[in-house]
């Protein structure tokens, strides 16, 4: 039998150029440098070490170590020994250690997750960080033992084949070993146990069982779970035993009518979600993972993406017991590698064997905007082959999909290479219009009626502090991100085509290289704030399309000064109709849809409630004369009214001019070339090299200069700078 220990004390954490320092796991190294923007954390090779004495091993017993995340690349050495290497921060690996043991050990890990163009990410909006952030344990099995080292895998693969109609599910079990005769598996059910016995032949057995009135997994209602135990035996003694949990549904996907689970239409409407916390990094422990876990159930989601690489056990198995349905995927994102073929092979055998057991999980993501800063050529292509190949072969349940780039072509090649697609838009925040987000959903429905599409990500930035009458695309507000997601919540609403949607985040997280909306180094995009507690108004939108739970919320709790006359209260509820109090006394009831909006005139300081049956909601608001400067993004100065009132000669060029009309023109080109290049600097990396793509320079051809500017904000660009801009360009006479 196995004993499992712990092994995350008294670890010493080498930096070059620092003394070492005491470091318990899980552990980052770029908790604080990786989420403070300037793109300037860290990045190189750092050492863990442990001095620990020989467990006590009986009759051969073996030693190994797990590491299940280890960031970037990991080389394991004991007493001196390498053991062990492995690329890729985000799967498990394990390495053996017995041969190398002595009485007084030191174990050596070093990391490196420094640039390099052969492991995946090397370019994407989000922090690197480096560490041993998911700690380590020793594992002890005797001789014979079940399957440890091959792919980080579990040793175990159970595959239900769910008949929801007859309630029946046909279950295969298979193990690896080095060892053993035979081996004993053992489902617990409801009504007792079953239980069936394969001999090992070439280190694999291997058996089938009918499970009759099978109770389904069956999504967030009842996401019921079985759990199977494996026991190798020899003479009819146990060696080892492993167990892990599964279970039973049954999934399609109609490119008309979206997705069913266990026969019904089951629409997927969730989040992504990124692993890390402000002032944590990516060191998280049961505790973060649980609370995440908790606001995706307040939410009322039924699906995450867990984006964009592996993500923690710990956290595939809470979507198990609530029944959230996942999209895992890679870290084969941004940027393809000519370099980096095996490595994205790699990462995607180990997420399939060590996640393969995970009833939540319905497809295996092979890439993200991979077209975003690469073109897609032949290699890309080929890559994606092997890498859809590579699943199917490993995984005949699930099926393959990848999120694309808004300026992929709907009818590229590299589309119809996995089985479902999906599509990042972010239509009425970086560029575009709103409605551009449904437009495009349609012309691709009308272009591929066979084919299944979803929204895989959208979303807009906003900064709790920040806060508009007016909003506007690229100021950052809550009150704009409200607008944004009204919008498309109607426009996926209005389409039951969209397979899966997800928003773009569920909480504001690290990406070092941005630098704007008010903050240094986070991606704000978050429905939840990077603490994971302060909820955004746009959270309780979703909550009220979503949730079961009643609520009513009042928006607009942070937006305390209002300058003008009648000012606008919204309350997001799920409930039919609400009352709204001003002063105590009532003031309106409506009927709506999630969406109420209240026209409120006032005069001084006011008590305002919103009330639905017993539920209700208070807060407190105030007239003043002017708007708050501190609410506005840039500081000084409504930027919005600002570019009302720029005035232009059209004989010469101005700001109101076509992007594409200006970098025609070489006298503009530089002056606005310049600018265009600051502004996706404060995006961070992917954004300025995205900015070379080709599709995307066309689609900015055709929006007007003043357009961009808007979305870039005003931090970025201050208003006097604009209007220098436009003096600039009003110098420069069009040809006739
Ligand atoms: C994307 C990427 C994601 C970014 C997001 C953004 O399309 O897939 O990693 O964080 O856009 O916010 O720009």
């Amino acid at each position: 039998m196995r004993t499992i220990i712990p092994f995350h004390d008294n670890w010493q954490f080498l930096k070059p150029g620092s003394a070492p320092v005491p470091v318990t796991l899980p552990h980052t190294w770029n908790a604080i440098d990786g989420q403070d923007g300037g793109n300037d954390y860290w990045r190189g090779t750092a050492v863990y070490t442990k001095a620990f004495a020989k467990p006590e091993l009986s009759d051969g017993e073996r030693c190994f170590i797990e590491f299940p995340g280890a960031a970037m690349t990991a080389e394991v050495f004991l007493n001196g020994r390498s053991l062990a290497r492995h690329e890729g921060g985000y799967s498990a690996f394990r390495a053996d250690l017995t041969e190398a043991l002595e009485n007084e050990n030191l174990l050596t890990v070093s990391l490196d997750n420094s640039a390099n163009d052969r492991v995946y990410p090397q370019m994407a909006d989000f922090t690197f960080y480096g560490g041993l952030y998911r700690g380590a344990k020793l594992i002890l099995v005797p001789a014979e033992h079940f399957e440890l080292v091959k792919d980080g895998s579990p040793g175990i693969k159970i595959t239900p084949v769910t008949d929801p109609v007859r309630k029946e599910a046909l279950i295969t079990l298979e193990t690896w070993q080095n060892g053993g005769s035979e081996v004993q598996f053992e489902i617990r059910t409801e009504e007792g146990s079953l239980i069936a016995k394969a001999a090992v032949e070439n280190g694999r057995a291997s058996v089938s069982v009918t499970l009759e009135n099978v109770r389904l997994w069956d999504g967030v209602d009842d996401p019921y779970l079985y759990a199977a135990t494996a026991k190798l035996l020899k003479d009819g003694v146990v060696l080892d035993e492993i167990s892990s949990r599964f279970g039973c549904r049954s999934f399609r996907i109609d490119p008309e009518k979206g997705f069913f689970l266990n026969g019904r239409s089951y629409p997927l409407r969730g989040v992504s979600r990124h692993q890390d916390r402000i002032g944590l990094g990516n060191a998280l422990s049961m505790k973060e993972h649980k609370e995440d876990m908790e606001v995706v159930r307040e939410l009322g989601a039924n699906t995450l993406r867990l984006a964009h690489y592996q993500h923690a056990q710990e956290f595939y198995d809470l979507c198990d017991e609530y029944g959230v349905i996942v999209w895992a995927e890679i870290p084969y994102i941004t940027k393809h590698m000519t370099n980096g073929k095996q490595n994205a092979l790699d990462q995607l055998r180990e997420l399939i064997t060590q996640c393969y057991n995970h009833p939540s999980i319905v497809c295996w993501g092979l890439s993200n905007e991979i077209s975003a800063s690469s073109p897609v050529t032949e290699e890309l292509l080929s890559d994606h082959r092997e890498l859809n190949a590579l699943a199917k072969s490993m995984d005949k349940t699930r099926p393959t999909v990848m999120a694309h780039a808004f300026m992929l072509e709907k009818d590229s090649p590299l589309i119809p290479i996995a089985d479902l697609a999906s599509y990042n838009l972010y239509f009425g925040w970086y560029l575009g219009e709103l409605e551009q987000n449904d437009e495009f959903f349609d012309e691709y429905h009308r272009m591929f009626p066979d084919r299944v599409i979803g929204f895989s990500e959208y979303g807009a930035d906003a900064n709790t502090a920040f806060h508009s009458a007016r909003p506007e695309q690229g100021d950052y507000s809550e009150e704009y991100q409200c607008l944004y997601h009204e919008h498309i919540l109607k426009c996926i609403e209005a389409r039951p085509y969209l397979w899966a949607t997800h928003v773009w985040n569920l909480f504001d997280f690290a990406a070092d290289g941005r630098d704007e909306g008010g903050k240094r180094g986070q991606n704000q995009k978050g429905l939840v704030e990077f603490d994971h507690k302060t909820k955004k108004d746009a959270f309780y939108l979703y909550k009220a399309a979503w949730s079961k739970e009643a609520f009513v919320h009042l928006c607009g709790r942070r937006f305390v000064d209002r300058a003008e006359a009648e000012t606008e209260i919204k309350v997001y509820s799920n409930c039919e109709s609400v009352t709204l109090y001003l002063d105590g006394k009532e003031f309106e009831t409506k009927s709506a849809d999630k969406v109420f909006i209240f026209k409120v005139p006032i005069s001084g300081r006011h008590e305002i409630k919103a009330v639905s049956g017993n539920l209700a909601e208070e807060m407190t608001i105030r007239r003043v004369e002017n708007v708050n400067p501190a609410y506005l993004f840039g500081g000084a100065g409504n930027v919005v009214n600002w570019f009302d009132k720029i005035e232009v000669n059209p004989a010469f060029y101005s700001i109101k001019d076509k992007f594409g009309a200006l970098m025609a023109n070489s006298g503009t080109a530089a002056i606005v070339g310049r600018i265009m290049a600051k502004a996706s600097a404060s995006r961070g990396e992917v954004a300025q090299s995205a900015g070379e793509n080709k599709a995307l320079k066309q689609m900015m051809a055709g929006l007007s200069f003043e357009s961009l500017l808007k979305k870039a904000g005003a931090n970025v660009i201050p208003p006097e700078q604009i209007k220098a801009i436009n003096d600039m360009l009003q110098k420069v006479k069009k040809e006739e």
